[in-house]
């Protein structure tokens, strides 16, 4: 049989919930400040020192929006997207829903030509990332917009304005940012339009918020997708309900160790929750600041949760059950997945080990 961590490396699956914004590497960061003529101001690399934990969601969002100033240019956006996706071909992650934050960059002025950053370099930049890394790598990747939920309803309203004529680009509409405070029901009316025009919804709920925000993402947004939902593990009804109707939910356990919603990685719920029979899955969230991709992740919780590979197998299939890939992608990355599988639990693999 093959051993764990060769399962995870080589398992091909979906990252469902990484942020465009946290695949910002400090190098990277770097040499875009260079190009730009810029000063790159980065509390960040001092956070990033072994053990640092951020006392809370905003703490670690102020420096994290900050960092993204380098980024000025359609190429800027492009080449930040087109390495991380390298990356995720290299982890035989095929396909990525990938979020971005169009409000941390439409605020922003270019100081080299004293103009607003437009929604349109945004998206465009980051297309040209994806269709760059499908023609060399074969993955695929598809965008959903996030609305800031510490900005109010009308800065939300304002930004759905402008993604209008990009939303043939568009898969979902997401919610991010700092959730205490913030609940969705907040941002009813936009979600709704977002429904209106044809776009899936989802939110980041129960990540330092109450579970009652998991409801709201459900009835009153009408989301299809909890990102993270770590507090549904106080609801007993909710964790029938999340069961029952297979929502998936999208968990990142390096992220809430760093962000200190559980103390040790061996308290996070995934383990449990998969046993509970709900869909969940695992992903990296912002891989450059909570210290790895997704199949880094993947190791690290199996190694504190005792995981096995058929936990492994399951939340690799159910990346590919809760990503936005077609019917027919989902079908041939699950396929592909039960055949590595079933190379995996052949004995002779042990022998030649
Ligand atoms: C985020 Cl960890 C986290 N939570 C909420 N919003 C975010 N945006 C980027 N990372
Ligand atoms: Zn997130």
């Amino acid at each position: 049989m093959m051993d764990l961590h060769t399962f995870c490396r080589g398992c091909p699956m979906c990252e469902v919930h990484v942020h465009f914004e946290g695949t910002l590497e400090d190098n990277q960061a770097e040499l875009i400040a260079s190009r730009n003529d810029i000063k790159l101001t980065r509390p960040r690399i001092l956070d990033m020192r072994p053990g640092f934990q951020y006392s809370s969601l905003q703490d670690f969002l102020d420096p994290y929006y900050e960092a993204c100033s380098v980024l000025l240019y359609e190429n800027d956006f492009r080449d930040v997207a087109y390495e991380f996706l390298k990356k995720q071909s290299a982890g035989n992650v095929r396909h990525t829903d990938m979020f971005f934050d169009p409000q941390a960059h439409i605020s922003r002025t270019n100081p080299r030509t004293g103009r607003k950053i437009t929604f349109g370099t945004v998206i465009r930049g980051i297309r040209k990332g994806i269709k760059d890394a499908n023609r060399d790598f074969g993955v695929t990747c598809n965008l959903v917009m996030c609305i800031l939920r510490h900005l109010t309803e009308k800065d939300a309203l304002e930004c759905f304005a402008q993604a209008v004529p990009y939303l043939k680009w568009i898969t979902a509409l997401g919610l991010d940012s700092g959730e205490r405070g913030n609940p969705p029901r907040k941002f009813k009316r936009v979600f709704a339009l977002a429904r209106a025009c044809g776009l899936p919804v989802r939110a980041h709920a129960g990540e330092e918020g109450p579970a009652a925000y998991i409801w709201q993402t459900l009835k009153v947004l009408k989301g299809t997708i909890i990102d993270h939902g770590v507090a549904c593990v106080d609801d007993e009804a909710l964790m029938v309900y999340l069961r029952d109707n297979q929502i998936p939910l999208t968990m990142c356990s390096l992220s809430s160790l760093r962000l200190r919603v559980i103390n040790t990685l061996a308290q996070y719920p995934v383990g449990r929750l998969l046993l509970f029979g709900l869909l969940v899955t695992l992903n990296s969230d912002d891989p450059a600041y909570f210290g790895g991709y997704l199949k880094d992740v993947l190791i690290a919780t199996a190694e504190a949760q005792n995981l096995t590979i058929h936990d492994i197998y399951k939340l690799a299939r159910n990346s590919w059950l809760a990503s936005y890939c077609t019917d027919a992608q989902k079908s041939a990355g699950i396929a592909d997945l039960d055949d590595f599988y079933k190379l995996a639990l052949t004995p002779a693999l042990t022998a030649v080990a």
